[in-house]
């Protein structure tokens, strides 16, 4: 133990994990001989590694974070070297015939550096390309003993570290951020019971029933073959074509219409399973369960105007925001609830669980807050972490189980068999970000990139040479859900998923006036994008299916009269009884359906505040307002026309500006404060004749962000086209009128900063 501490885990190569003290893995615990735990007891293959003792995270810590310390390389002052460890003598120069001579085929230096350039890109993604990445942990609230033997949820305070990707679907891996489209929302859980992927999206359905249709609706989706235009966008013919075939896709249209396409950040989106999955407790009884995930800081969105500047302004906008909270210790944290169910309630639905363009509404099943998601770190490296790890729907542990959903029982096959190619071959699960903490024991041998060294001659089961290791562990180990199934052999769906409009209006009517709006706006888009009339002409007809309002709505935008309705099937709950038994999918709203209805959401912490300073402006106000944004964990930044110094205050000397607004404009912040421009000493143009900053105010107001003025602004509003009632601020439309206040020695207004904090965190006015 004492060579332990003394010597980094691998003493041979010291360097890879830098003089720090803090980056040698620690010894790890220690399993005494003869332990009887099973997982314990079958720890020794990985001795060198300090993957060691219970395989419990230790209390505080992210036990994934410290398993990734084997590999983690820090080159501070080290030597540069070859693949092999030869050290580097000169790296600007090939080896030469004279200074002026051919490059020389010996020179292996040249060539591994080249050779290994050649093949730093790996395929990317088919889908969910672009994406960001983060490690965490999930804590249990309280044991869930009586539902499901899922480690995860073993007890109150249970601590399970995870890793976590959010993702864009149809985009390239360079494609923007803030296209409209459905995020991927994928956890890996590393339990001590092996890992947990839930695989899930920003938004509880999904496009199509039967996993067969998935390539097909990806083909659609993505760029058109014979141009590849267009990137990271459903606004064309393919893609409107094939969901207009396919009515199953109307409900999952009208939630990719609407603003949830369109997260204001990562941090600001719920996430759902989707499908219905099956809990286990130890007894082998299972109920049925629906996953979501509530973020703390609220569901929020972007405008499209808003989403549209920013691809251009920062295509790394989630990436950039995730990134930065964490860095600035805000730990982005969501709720984990569950929907549990028995299989004799869902049968009284009226849709099947099975059928994955279904959400079970809060109304009929509410959700269960059972434990807290929080991402704690950002990774060392974007490669070896967030592209390399392979999410996995087979990737299951006792306590957890499939349902017969198609889409489902589709995807168990796809995630495994995509990595095969994406990370070349069947070892995939040993690249760090993907190894498990619980030990791995069987007798799969070789392969490509194969890391474990496997002793002994024995590779097959059963065996006696080697005592019958590893041994089948029997109750201990997964074992799938008895479910009785049996069925004739045949290529159909069940009765209940062939009607497909009462959730897509359930949807539509819940939403409120404003998000209704933006959905026909998203609507008369995309299909003004559409070349093919008869294309936009039968969208129209699924759309007058679901509300004769929405229909014509878009109709009206696209020129076109409102066609007869798509064939819609008596909804299953009205045929033939007057009351339909359950609080139906027909219900007329479900509050839960719509962000701006949500109560309670979002918070202050993290929201960007630009305040402009110009020379011989009131900087003293200007201080007083970010000290109170700092003191509410906002990011109060400088703006102006250019970087450095501005006039020296009292408090503090010069004032830096810290971004122009030409670098970061309007769309990149959410709110805005103005100095009093009466303070504005004649020198420079009046603020109303600056044309960026009349642009950055007018984006500020269109996008309906908190604005808060430190005294007199009406001019530059007025220019940016700000009503006339609201020139003197109007806090309903976040408009902030906070100083100069009565009383002189005060700069502004307390109270009226303290409204405009408060209003950071809201939706948009
Ligand atoms: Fe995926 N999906 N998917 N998907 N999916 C992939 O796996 C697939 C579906 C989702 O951050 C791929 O490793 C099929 C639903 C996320 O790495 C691929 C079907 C939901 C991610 C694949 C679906 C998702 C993926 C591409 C229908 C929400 C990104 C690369 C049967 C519940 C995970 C990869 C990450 C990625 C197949 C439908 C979510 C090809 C066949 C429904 C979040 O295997």
């Amino acid at each position: 133990e004492a060579m332990a501490q003394a010597m980094p885990a691998n003493r041979h190569k010291a360097a890879e994990y830098g003089a720090a003290q803090a980056l040698t893995p620690p010894a790890g615990e220690q399993v005494p001989p003869g332990h009887d735990d099973l997982t314990a007891s079958t720890l020794t293959e990985h001795q060198a590694s300090h993957k060691l003792g219970d395989g419990l995270p230790r209390t505080g810590t992210n036990a994934s974070n410290e398993s990734l310390d084997r590999v983690r390389v820090d080159s501070s002052a080290q030597a540069l070297t070859s693949n092999q460890g030869v050290r580097v003598a000169d790296n600007q120069h090939s080896l030469k015939a004279g200074p002026r001579g051919p490059a020389l085929l010996e020179d292996f230096l040249l060539r591994e550096k080249l050779t290994h350039f050649d093949h730093e890109r790996i395929p990317e993604r088919v889908v969910h390309a672009r994406g960001t990445g983060a490690h965490g942990y999930f804590e249990c609230y309280d044991g869930l003993a009586e539902l499901t033997m899922a480690a995860p949820f073993a007890g109150a305070g249970k601590r399970t570290p995870v890793f976590v990707r959010f993702s864009t679907v149809a985009g390239e891996r360079g494609s923007a951020d803030t296209v409209r489209d459905v995020r991927g929302f994928a956890v890996k859980f590393y339990s001590e019971d092996g890992n947990w992927d839930l695989v899930g999206n920003n938004m509880p359905v999904f496009f199509i029933q039967d996993a067969i249709k998935f390539p097909d609706l990806v083909h659609a989706l993505k760029p058109e073959p014979h141009h590849a235009m267009p990137q990271a966008s459903s606004a064309h013919d393919t893609f409107w074509d094939f969901v207009s075939l396919m009515p199953e896709s109307t409900h999952m249209l009208l939630w990719l219409m609407s603003d949830r396409a369109l997260p204001r950040s990562y941090r600001m989106m719920q996430g759902f399973g989707v499908h219905t999955f099956r809990l286990v407790n130890v007894q082998g009884e299972s109920r049925l369960c629906k996953f979501h995930w509530s973020p703390v800081a609220g569901t929020h969105a972007l405008r499209w105007d808003e989403a549209v500047k920013i691809a251009g302004a920062d295509p790394d906008f989630h990436r950039r925001d995730l990134w930065e909270a964490i860095e600035a210790g805000l730990q982005p944290e969501w709720e984990l609830g569950l929907q549990v169910f028995s299989e004799a309630e869902a049968g009284a639905f009226d849709f099947d669980v099975l059928d994955a363009t279904k959400l079970v509404p809060e109304e009929l099943v509410p959700v269960r807050p059972v434990g807290r998601l929080v991402l704690t770190r950002n990774p060392d490296n974007f490669f070896a972490e967030t592209e390399q790890v392979a999410f996995c729907t087979a990737h299951l542990i006792p306590g957890l189980d499939f349902t017969s959903d198609p889409l489902l029982q589709g995807r168990v096959h796809s995630y495994v068999d995509t990595q095969l190619t994406r990370l070349g071959g069947p070892n995939f699960h040993e690249i760090p970000i993907n190894t498990p903490i619980a030990q791995v024991h069987n007798h799969q041998r070789d392969g490509l990139h194969r890391q474990a060294i496997a002793r002994g001659r024995v590779a097959y089961e059963p065996n006696s040479l080697a005592g019958g290791c590893p041994f089948q562990a029997g109750r201990l180990g997964f074992v799938s859900f008895p479910e009785v199934v049996e069925g004739t052999k045949l290529r159909a769906h069940p009765e209940r998923f062939a009607e497909h409009f009462a959730q897509a209006r359930l949807f539509w009517r819940s939403q409120t006036l404003v998000e209704q709006q933006h959905l026909v706006a998203a609507f008369r888009f995309e299909l003004s994008r559409v070349q093919v009339p008869a294309v936009r002409v039968r969208v129209l007809s699924l759309l007058a299916a679901v509300d004769s309002r929405l229909a014509s709505a878009v109709a009206a935008g696209l020129g076109l009269p409102v066609p007869p309705a798509a064939p819609t099937l008596a909804h299953p709950a009205h045929a033939g009884a007057d009351t339909p038994p359950h609080a139906p999918a027909d219900a007329p709203v479900s509050s839960a359906l719509s962000m701006l209805a949500r109560p309670g959401d979002g918070q202050p912490a993290g929201r960007r505040v630009a305040l402009f300073s110009q020379t011989g402006m009131d900087v003293e106000g200007l201080l007083a307002v970010h000290a109170a944004l700092l003191a509410a964990g906002a990011v109060p930044r400088f703006v102006g026309h250019r970087l450095g110094a501005l006039d020296p205050t009292p408090a503090l000397g010069p004032l830096q500006v810290e971004a122009t607004l030409e670098a970061l404009p309007s769309v990149l912040w959410d709110a805005l404060v103005l100095p009093d421009a009466r303070s504005a000493d004649g020198r420079g143009l009046p603020l109303q004749h600056q044309a960026e900053l009349v642009d950055f105010v007018r984006d500020q107001y269109r996008h309906g962000k908190p604005l808060l003025m430190l005294g007199d602004a009406a001019e530059l509003l007025r220019a940016a086209g700000v009503p006339e009632a609201l020139l003197d601020g109007e806090p309903e439309m976040g408009l902030f009128r906070g100083g100069p206040p009565d009383d002189p020695a005060l700069r502004v207004d307390a109270d009226v900063v303290g409204a405009f904090i408060a209003s950071l965190g809201r939706p948009r006015h």
